[in-house]
């Protein structure tokens, strides 16, 4: 698949598309999709299909975002025509866009770089366990039919199952969304351990509003995508906006002037 160009300065902004109104879905992208939208710089979305990434990885000469036969091409990737740069993976993004635009909002400053790192890793591994059995196999139908083969072998693979919808039939969704709720629950702690109610890492204040770093959106783009699939009115979701003294709620409320994806 080609890279295409643009002739102005718009901010190429490579995403997956579901069959959800307004297409994004992402827990991955949507941290970027914020990070683009809270630094109010101008991007488009390009809408790409699993099986396209590596080409569109191949087409700007990026190596893959990590080792492995399984996720190595990942999305999301933005292309600058400023610089004429391709970048690819989320934190990478954040910290390229508060380098080169550093007149927006930074969510990634160079002392909590090495600190973002350790949060990712920590928190894809406490969550990512919980999750993947009920939210990997919902996420199926949703995608466009160009996606699903792709999804299902990869899933099927990260999940070791023979049948992606064998994992969690609904009778074990009250189990698994315990361990979800437990899961999520180690992350209120870390925050929680500040002792001032922070909803975000770096707090905020009344004058300024909440700071945001790339680890609140990163655990935004995760709550959002459990909201996205479950459904707004749903119960499921009515429940997760109880958990943790509604803190999951309330991230959510403060990116929402920052949930826009019509572009
Ligand atoms: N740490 C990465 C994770 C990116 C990631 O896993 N992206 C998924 C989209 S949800 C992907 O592109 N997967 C490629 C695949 O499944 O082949 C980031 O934040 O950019």
């Amino acid at each position: 698949m080609a890279a295409q160009l643009p002739e102005t300065d718009v901010i190429i902004f490579y995403d997956i598309p579901s069959v959800f109104p307004g297409k994004a879905w992402s827990p991955n992208t949507w941290k970027t999709r914020y990070l683009l939208n809270l630094k109010g710089l101008p991007y488009r979305t390009q809408w790409v299909e699993y099986p396209d990434i590596v080409g569109l990885y191949k087409s700007f000469g990026l190596p893959p975002a990590q080792p492995g036969e399984v996720m190595a091409y990942t999305l999301p990737m933005i292309y600058d025509p400023r610089t004429k740069r391709a970048i690819a993976d989320s934190i990478k993004i954040a910290a390229y866009l508060d380098d080169e635009y550093p007149k927006t909002p930074a969510v990634s400053p160079k002392e909590l770089r090495a600190f973002q790192a350790t949060f990712d890793q920590a928190f894809m591994g406490t969550l990512v366990p919980a999750i993947a059995p009920l939210f990997l196999p919902r996420q199926l139908p949703f995608l466009q039919p160009a996606s699903q083969p792709h999804w299902r072998r990869t899933r099927e693979l990260m999940l070791g199952c023979d049948k992606l919808e064998d994992v969690c039939p609904s009778e074990k969704y009250p189990m698994q969304w315990a361990e979800i709720e437990r899961a999520m629950g180690v992350v209120a702690k870390w925050l929680d351990s500040v002792g001032d109610g922070r909803i975000t890492y770096l707090g905020g204040d009344a004058e300024a509003g909440p700071r945001f770093t790339h680890s609140d959106l990163t655990i935004a783009g995760f709550v959002l995508w459990m909201r996205i699939v479950t459904g707004r009115e749903s119960e499921e979701w009515r429940n997760v906006e109880g958990w943790h003294g509604g803190r999951w709620k309330k991230l959510l409320d403060l990116l929402e002037p920052y949930y826009d994806y019509s572009r």
